[in-house]
């Protein structure tokens, strides 16, 4: 595939609300687009590195940065013989930036599959026309205010909630989302919030019957897991510590998750993904698709990824509605709890370029020269 141009485009969109977790509060999503042109088909990937590094250490300048300095020119090196299949060995000696180069491999992946006429979906492994949504609600000032938002996301038909908790709102939110709507299918996130000392504080979270807790301790404290894993009653899922197939086999060696979230960003792109879901299914470990707060480029991918065998729990692939008002692609909607897998050539989706205009910042051109 030769590449002709490549373009970031930065663009900001707001929330319909500000979502609080423990590593801050949002307001306004600020994301990197990459879209790629070949003489046969564009492309368009997504970042989805934050504005600032608090979920990973990536945040949009810097993954502008990476794709323009150190990896395009890796690319580019590989002259026509550039593929998306390509991307990931010809971007390894750059250290760390997933999410950058997940972005890339997206967008070539999707203008690669457009030209030949073939869908995302089935180039990932796809076996479902729609995959079962959940919805991941912030941390909010009060539990009076928590559960009018999650009555809101029942009433819309999403199969199950996810609650952010931090020290000082994790029992009583749970507690209360229990009494009010009774069994639903109900799990924790707390991005690395606690530490192995709050085991018999999180042992508190045993009785609701949640179906997971995910990343209760750092990034890098994969043993310390592994020993909360023993104390509580509640599954133990990794989401921040899971950075690529090996970690996720390491982990499961170890017995510091019977549960993994998987999201492309993280690990790389969405064909280490598939090999993260493959390593699970392998040994018997449910995987279940995480969200970014993805625009419409980014949630074709997830829903894709989301409908491979493996998936068997729901995801936080959420309707477009949940957290934009208007996308830049034609939304995702929720029909009876699911949303539908594209269908059509690379990621399915038409992005509207009038719509992207209006809420874009700057679009740059990478220079395309070894
Ligand atoms: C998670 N996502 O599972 C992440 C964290 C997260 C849907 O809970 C802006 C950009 C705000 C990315 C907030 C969900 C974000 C973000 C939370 C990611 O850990
Ligand atoms: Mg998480």
């Amino acid at each position: 595939m030769k590449l002709s141009a490549l373009e970031l485009h930065r663009v900001r969109l707001p929330l319909v609300a500000p979502f609080r977790t423990s590593f801050g509060t949002q307001v306004t999503r600020e994301v990197v687009l990459v879209r790629v042109e070949t003489p046969d088909a564009e492309g368009w990937g997504e970042c989805v590195a934050m504005e600032e590094p608090l979920y990973s250490p990536e945040y949009v300048d810097s993954a502008a940065e990476v794709i323009t300095r150190f990896l395009v020119p890796r690319l580019v090196a590989l002259g026509d013989g550039l593929t998306a299949g390509k991307v990931a060995t010809a971007l390894e000696p750059v250290k760390g930036h997933p999410m950058a180069k997940a972005a890339l491999e997206l967008a070539l992946l999707d203008a690669e599959l457009r030209a030949a006429g073939r869908s995302f979906a089935d180039e990932i492994g796809a076996v479902k026309d729609a995959v079962p949504s959940g919805v991941s609600v912030g941390i909010m000032d009060s539990i009076p205010q928590l559960l009018d938002a999650v009555g809101q996301y029942v009433d819309q038909g999403y199969v199950r909630i996810k609650l952010k908790i931090e020290p000082g709102w994790d029992v009583e939110p749970v507690a209360a989302v229990r009494e009010r709507f009774g069994d639903i299918p109900l799990q924790v996130d707390a991005n690395t919030a606690y530490t192995l000392g709050d085991a018999r504080h999180l042992a508190k979270l045993d009785p609701f019957d949640l179906l997971l807790i995910e990343q209760p301790l750092p990034e890098d404290d994969v043993r310390g897991h592994a020993a909360l894993a023993t104390q509580i009653s509640t599954p133990v899922c990794l989401d921040e510590s899971i950075v690529s197939a090996r970690a996720a086999a390491d982990a499961i060696a170890i017995g510091a998750c019977s549960i993994v979230n998987i999201k492309a960003g993280r690990v790389g792109g969405y064909l280490e993904a598939r090999r993260v879901h493959d390593v699970c299914r392998a040994n018997g470990i449910a995987v279940w698709c995480g969200g970014m707060l993805e625009t419409g480029i980014g949630r074709a991918a997830n829903v894709a990824l989301a409908a491979l065998p493996g998936f068997t729990l729901p995801g936080d692939t959420s309707a477009s509605d949940r957290y934009y008002q208007q996308d830049v692609t034609a939304p995702f909607v929720l029909e009876q709890g699911h949303v539908r897998v594209p269908t059509g050539p690379g990621l399915g989706v038409t992005v509207d370029r009038a719509f992207l205009t209006e809420i874009t910042s700057s679009v740059t051109q990478v220079p395309l020269s070894v």
